[in-house]
């Protein structure tokens, strides 16, 4: 077979957080493409890298104290240390602050604004004037127009959920200072997509083998019409514009973003001295792709456009495999939070790698939303993974120590396993078809059908107690855990080699041939090691504490206590009531006129099913005295009275003794 050339990205992860379970998946699902690439004849690189430019860098830098590079030194290393635990078989984690990214980034954009797809148009963003900086959407809170909540960010209300523009917010203002923020309008750059449009439709049209989901978004949007669409900001942080008058300006995230796959090669190939036009110049190349379904448009619209537009003969995208979300117990991630799985606290969990691996592979959200659960994951954990796989590997290592002194048995009759043997191969090149056209998960699932035939083998021929298949049923059973180490090897590399090495086989298994294993590993004779327990039960009490540990819970708990300042803000006073009436029109309310000491007050309050208001004269209670005054129907009141209530029983709060009204309480 010819040998192709096969360049992987996933999605470059944004440096400024730590990316959690969800995230994670982009940068494992390319990871099992590239360890199944390598098996192949194929030439392989798969590169990824922190995308480091855009406003949200900025703001965390002022927020933590730090300049955008020590933010951005500082998250990448946690980031790549997430996925080297992970075992993800990057050829290049790279950078998008590196000279090369920039270099490159101005190069395409010189090129496309030189062939004329380069506009000029205004933009409206909102401003912090305090902090003299443009804002992202997300960086701006204000109250939500749509629920009335005062927590509404710029791009969207977590309380009701609705997708937000800044400009609609009410009482629009800055996170990083609190100031107030206005909408301003300035000059910008836009690549041109009208003009581009009929070129990209062109392209994708025949996308066939994209996931859905990336095809109809695309050519929705195609079919929509598309906008120009802004590549400049107002920020220090990035690439600068190269164009004169424009030396303020950076890039917009986006625009520079895809284009740090093809400097993380450059970065790559100068590292190893080769040519990086050799993989992203070259039409032979097949470039694969990785992302979550957010960042399609960008890579099925603006990435491509903005090479096209170049015209300077980069490839584009031949595979796009993108997923659908991941949420966490029924709802989002969320690290304000502390909601979900965050890559730091896997690495803390105790839970071995090719669990994550494998939950994450099985789960994959290919055709729809999925929701990660403790319960799902403790059942796959213990069923699939401790109950069918690993102990299948176990048994037959166990049989071949006790009937054959820890050897392969040598067999009479060959043949005699023929007919499963080809269905465990055939089944291995169907993983390596499902992998090689990005359906991992179909890939994996037929990888643990292999090993439950394996057990289902094992009750079928009993070789416990039927003397005649023993040697065959043992050697079978031996040469389906070596063709089991290969198909798991892309997902669970280190649950593979240690089948691998446990069976005493040659060779690398993670580089291993996957047409050549389709064939027996052992031939009789050969000496393996003793069993070794592979997955170990995931136990209740070990899972709620993990569920209970990442509810969010907690941090919200901590989040309800206040400061001893919030609460010296509150006047609370004693006062006496003089009258109580009940307000006319409302079966609830009553209005009171109190003595504060110093000035007499009126109080509406819903009480009247609780008191008869002549209960009420004379008794002294406890009011908030500095609350802003508010209207119950169409009536001042003046402050606010303390009343304990349960179910639908509510009782004045009142002093126990002689005390003057006006009195502070503390
Ligand atoms: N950093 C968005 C994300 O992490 C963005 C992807 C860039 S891909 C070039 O979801
Ligand atoms: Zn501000």
């Amino acid at each position: 077979m010819a040998k192709e050339k096969i360049l992987i990205t996933c999605a470059l992860p944004y440096v400024n957080n730590i990316p959690h379970l969800g995230n994670i998946i982009q940068v494992l699902s390319a990871d099992v493409f590239a360890r199944y690439q390598k098996h192949t004849d194929n030439e392989v690189l798969y590169v990824c890298g922190t995308d480091e430019h855009g406003t949200t860098t900025e703001t965390i830098a002022m927020r933590e104290g730090l300049t955008p590079k020590e933010v951005c030194d500082k998250y990448y290393k946690i980031h790549k240390d997430i996925y080297e635990w992970f075992n993800v078989s990057f050829s290049h984690f790279g950078r998008t602050s590196t000279k090369y990214h920039h270099e490159i980034t101005q190069d395409i954009f010189l090129k496309a604004y030189n062939n004329g797809y380069i506009i000029e148009k205004d933009l409206e963003q909102p401003f912090c004037g305090k902090c003299n900086k443009y804002l992202a959407d997300r960086f701006v809170e204000g109250t939500c127009p749509n629920c009335g909540s005062h927590n509404a960010r710029g791009d969207q209300c977590e309380d009701c959920s609705k997708v937000l523009d800044a400009k609609e917010l009410l009482d629009p203002h800055c996170t990083i200072c609190g100031g107030k923020t206005e909408i301003r309008s300035s000059k910008h750059l836009f690549v041109d997509l009208p003009k581009l449009s009929e070129r990209l439709r062109e392209w994708a049209e025949d996308k066939m083998n994209w996931s859905q989901n990336a095809r109809n978004f695309t050519l929705g949007w195609l079919n929509e019409g598309l906008e120009p669409r802004c590549i400049t900001r107002d920020l220090e942080w990035g690439v600068k514009v190269p164009l004169e008058g424009w030396e303020h300006k950076v890039f917009y995230v986006w625009f520079d973003a895809c284009i740090g796959y093809i400097s993380i090669t450059a970065e790559y190939c100068a590292l190893n001295g080769t040519d990086w036009r050799s993989w992203w110049k070259d039409p032979e190349t097949k470039l694969y792709q990785f992302m979550g379904k957010d960042n399609v448009p960008f890579h099925t619209i603006l990435f491509p456009a903005s090479l096209m537009a170049a015209d300077d003969g980069y490839i584009l995208v031949h595979q796009l495999s993108s997923t659908e979300y991941l949420n966490y117990e029924g709802g989002a991630f969320s690290k304000s939070r502390n909601r979900g799985i965050f890559g730091t606290d896997v690495l803390n969990s105790k839970i071995p790698v090719d669990v994550w691996r494998y939950y994450i592979y099985i789960n994959r959200p290919e055709k729809s939303d999925v929701d990660f659960t403790w319960e799902d994951f403790q059942k796959r954990n213990n069923e699939e993974l401790v109950g069918n796989l690993g102990n299948f590997i176990y048994r037959a290592q166990t049989f071949a120590k006790k009937y054959y002194s820890g050897k392969v048995p040598e067999v009479e009759d060959q043949d005699a396993d023929v007919a499963f043997n080809e269905e465990v191969y055939s089944t291995l090149a169907e993983i390596g078809q499902n992998i090689g056209s990005t359906k991992l998960k179909s890939g994996l699932k037929l990888a643990m059908k292999l090993s439950k035939m394996g057990n289902q083998f094992f009750q079928e021929n009993e070789p416990w107690k039927n003397e005649e298949r023993k040697a065959n049923t043992v050697k079978t059973a031996l040469n389906l855990c070596a063709t089991l180490a290969v198909a798991i090897e892309p997902f669970m590399p280190v649950t593979s080699e240690k089948i691998w090495k446990g069976l005493n086989l040659k060779g690398d298994v993670h580089t291993l041939n996957w047409e050549r294993a389709r064939s027996p590993a052992f031939k009789g004779g050969e000496s393996i090691n003793s069993p070794e327990i592979l997955f170990q039960k995931l136990e209740d009490k070990f899972i709620n504490d993990l569920k209970d540990r990442y509810s969010g819970k907690k941090k919200q708990e901590a989040k309800d206590l206040i400061e001893y300042e919030d609460f010296a803000k509150c006047k609370f006073k004693v006062a006496r009531i003089e009258s109580a009436e009940r307000v006319e029109g409302s079966k609830k309310l009553l209005r009171m006129m109190i003595d504060l000491g110093s000035e007499k007050r009126q109080l509406v309050a819903g009480l009247a099913e609780h008191y008869e208001p002549d209960e009420m004269v004379g008794k002294s209670i406890i009011v908030v005295a500095n609350l802003k005054p508010a209207k119950l129907f169409g009536l001042e009141s003046q402050g606010m009275l303390l009343a304990a209530e349960k179910g639908n029983k509510v009782r004045l709060l009142t002093i126990d003794g002689e005390i003057e009204p006006g009195a502070e309480i503390r």
